[in-house]
């Protein structure tokens, strides 16, 4: 049986509403230790990665807020990573904002893993300084990683790119800036749209996405953002967008993940506790992780 580790990133510093900083203890304490440890897991709590205080800190770069801070956190998460995934364990990283999974996957690369990636997001997340409405790194992760932007992101631990497009997929898409669009376009990453899930629905994108993924890889990270499901489901994220994943078919897709038995680890990001219901948000977070861990009605 794998042992799962969990780590914590406790961090707001690529988008501008504080409380997502909050989404690691949200998660924990909606049982998360608890309910994998039911579904026969080993689990080990890793604890937090180190944060600084926003309010000691200031932004430099209007087009990279908190660049300093991010690459800090990120390069701290994927030393994490690195050591959890060559120690043989699974590692399970709570956000934070969707930024750290730049961590995540620079640590996944660290470890020498050929992987590919399924990005589950109301957002595409390809945005460069060049492109960015907002600043706001949340929305330039998927970019960097692939090697496409500031070289400071796109270099963090000194790995560049830490995933091939053609082994990523983009699922539950809504949200698209224009110029992002046309990096999309360019960059051979694939991509299902909800208008794509409507037509086909759940199960074959699903299917399709894993094998896009899994094909010439060692196996899938998965990169949950919350936003991915509809606001319904999943009040309490800090860029919400109507038409999303319903909470049936965000199952669905954590089942035949589990089922296709290539995940390798996975990030679940964007909970933000202040702008949640009774902690929703965060339930929600941890049902999904059960689905993707194994969890059955029989
Ligand atoms: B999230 C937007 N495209 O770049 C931008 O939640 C939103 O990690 C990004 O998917 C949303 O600021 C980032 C407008
Ligand atoms: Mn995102
Ligand atoms: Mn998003
Ligand atoms: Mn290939």
């Amino acid at each position: 049986m794998k042992e799962i580790h969990i780590i914590g990133v406790p961090s707001d510093y690529g988008q501008n509403r504080r409380g997502v900083d909050m989404g690691p203890s949200a998660i924990r304490y909606a049982g998360l230790k608890e309910k994998l440890e039911r579904l026969g897991y080993r689990v080990k709590d890793r604890g937090d990665v180190m944060v600084p205080t926003p309010e000691t800190r200031h932004i430099e770069h209007q087009k990279l807020k908190y660049l300093k801070e991010v690459l800090s956190v990120c390069e701290a998460l994927a030393e994490q990573v690195r050591d959890v995934v060559t120690s043989g364990y699974t590692p399970v990283i709570l956000g934070g904002d969707h930024s750290i999974a730049m961590g995540s996957l620079a640590g996944m690369a660290a470890a020498k893993k050929q992987f590919g990636v399924i990005w589950f997001d109301a957002h595409g997340d390809m945005n460069t300084h060049e492109t960015t409405p907002s600043g706001n790194i949340h929305g330039m992760p998927l970019a960097a990683s692939l090697g496409i932007g500031h070289e400071a992101l796109t270099d963090l631990c000194g790995i560049r790119p830490k995933v091939q497009a053609d082994h990523v997929v983009l699922v539950g898409a809504r949200s698209i800036d224009p110029a992002e669009a046309n990096l999309i376009r360019q960059s051979g990453v694939h991509v299902f749209t909800m208008a794509d899930i409507d037509r086909m629905g759940m199960d074959a994108v699903m299917r399709k996405a894993i094998e896009l993924a899994a094909t010439d890889t060692d196996g899938i990270h998965l990169s949950l953002d919350l936003d991915g499901l509809d606001p319904m489901f999943a009040p309490g994220v800090g860029t919400p967008v109507n038409g999303g994943v319903t909470y049936r078919e965000g199952h669905l897709a954590m089942e035949l993940l589990s089922a296709s038995g290539s995940l390798l680890s996975v990030d679940v990001v964007e909970v933000n506790p202040i702008l949640d219901h009774r902690n929703q948000t965060g339930r929600m977070a941890v049902e999904l992780v059960e689905s993707l861990f194994g969890k059955r009605v029989l």
